[in-house]
C-alpha cells in the first residue's frame, strides 16, 4: 500500500488506541484545515484536538447552495472530499446518504477506498433523500432489515484492501420506531458486516441515545457505536464515552457558525454603503495573507 492511502487504515488505527476519536464536520479546503490545525490547551495540561473529518451531506450540499436531498451526486461530493484531502491528513468518514442501489455502493465504496476515505456512513433509509433533523412532518421511509444487509454485504465485498470501514446508521429513534427495533437492526447489520453503527436522534434529552448505548453495551459482538449530538448536545464527550460510544461527530458545527457571521457582513455593507463597520467581523487582511501560507521552497 502507498503512503498516501495509508490514510485509509487511521481511523480503525484510532479506534484501537484512543478513548474517544472526536470527529469535526469540513465542506472544502478551508474548514479541513480548521480540523486539521486546531488545538486547545487545557488548565490541567491536556491539548486536545479533532481526530478526523466529517465529510457531510447536509454541509456540502448546503455550502454549494443547494438542499441535503442527494442532488449533490457521488461524482460532486468526490471533488469536495478530493479537496479536503489535497491539504490534511487526517482520516475523513463520508456520509453517504443511503448509498443508493447495493450495486452503486459498491462503486462508491471502491471510488472512496481509492481516494484514501476511511469510512462511509450509510443510512437505512429509501425514496426521498431528506435530512434526518427535519421536524416530524416530512416524511422519511425506512429500509427493509434485508435490503439494507445487502447493501452492507455488497460494500463489504466491493472493497479492494481490509482496512476501509463501512458504518450502518440505523434511523429507528428519528422514526420513532424505538429502541427494540434500533437493537434487532444493528445486530442484523453487525451480522452483514458493519464495521460500526451509527445510531441518530434528533431528541433534546439524550436518553433515548444512553438507553440505546446501555443495551447495545450488552450485545456480544458489537462493534464501534458512533454518537452525532447536534440537538442532544447538552451530553459531553466524557459521558458518550462512559455510556460505550467510542465516535463522536460534530456534523455541521463550521458550516453553522461561518454563515451567521457572513450575513452580518453582507448586512452591514449594505447598511453603511462601506465596509468600515463590517471590520468587526472580518480578519485584518494581513492575516487572511497568512491564512495559508505559501509553501518555502528550499
Ligand atoms: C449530515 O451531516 O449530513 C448528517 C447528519 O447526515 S444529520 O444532518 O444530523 O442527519
Ligand atoms: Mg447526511
Amino acid at each position: 500500500m502507498n503512503e498516501v492511502n495509508s490514510r485509509t487504515k487511521r481511523l480503525s488505527e484510532l479506534l484501537e488506541s484512543k478513548d474517544v476519536v472526536r470527529v469535526l464536520e469540513a465542506h472544502n479546503g478551508l474548514t479541513g484545515l480548521i480540523v486539521e490545525n486546531t488545538k486547545v490547551h487545557h488548565e490541567d495540561g491536556r491539548e486536545t484536538e479533532f481526530d478526523a473529518i466529517w465529510e457531510g451531506s447536509l454541509s456540502d450540499a448546503v455550502s454549494k447552495g443547494k438542499p441535503d436531498i442527494s442532488v449533490v451526486d457521488v461524482g460532486m461530493r468526490v471533488q469536495t472530499i478530493q479537496e479536503i484531502l489535497d491539504v490534511t491528513s487526517k482520516p475523513m468518514i463520508v456520509d453517504a446518504n443511503n448509498g443508493n442501489f447495493p450495486e452503486i455502493f459498491g462503486y462508491t465504496v471502491r471510488t472512496l477506498e481509492r481516494l484514501g476515505v476511511s469510512a462511509v456512513s450509510i443510512e437505512d433509509k429509501v425514496d426521498k433523500k431528506r435530512n434526518s433533523l427535519h421536524d416530524d412532518d416530512v416524511a422519511h421511509t425506512q429500509d427493509t432489515i434485508e435490503n439494507f444487509c445487502k447493501k452492507i454485504a455488497h460494500g463489504k465485498e466491493s472493497q479492494r484492501g481490509k482496512n476501509f470501514m463501512i458504518i450502518a446508521r440505523i434511523e429507528s429513534l428519528i422514526l420513532k420506531q424505538g429502541i427494540d427495533d434500533a437493537l434487532t437492526r444493528a445486530e442484523a447489520y453487525i451480522a452483514a458486516g458493519a464495521d460500526a453503527i451509527l445510531i441518530h436522534s434528533k431528541q433534546k434529552s439524550p436518553d433515548e441515545i444512553l438507553e440505546f448505548c446501555a443495551r447495545y453495551s450488552k450485545i456480544a459482538n458489537r462493534k464501534p457505536l458512533i454518537a452525532v449530538p447536534t440537538i442532544y448536545n447538552s451530553i459531553t464527550e466524557n459521558e458518550l464515552v462512559a455510556a460505550g460510544v467510542s465516535i463522536v461527530i460534530y456534523a455541521n458545527h463550521l458550516l453553522r457558525s461561518a454563515y451567521p457571521t457572513m450575513i452580518k457582513t453582507a448586512e452591514s455593507i449594505l447598511t453603511n454603503g462601506r465596509s468600515l463597520e463590517a471590520d468587526e467581523f472580518c480578519m485584518p487582511m494581513p492575516d487572511v495573507l497568512n491564512l495559508v501560507p505559501e509553501p518555502e521552497v528550499k
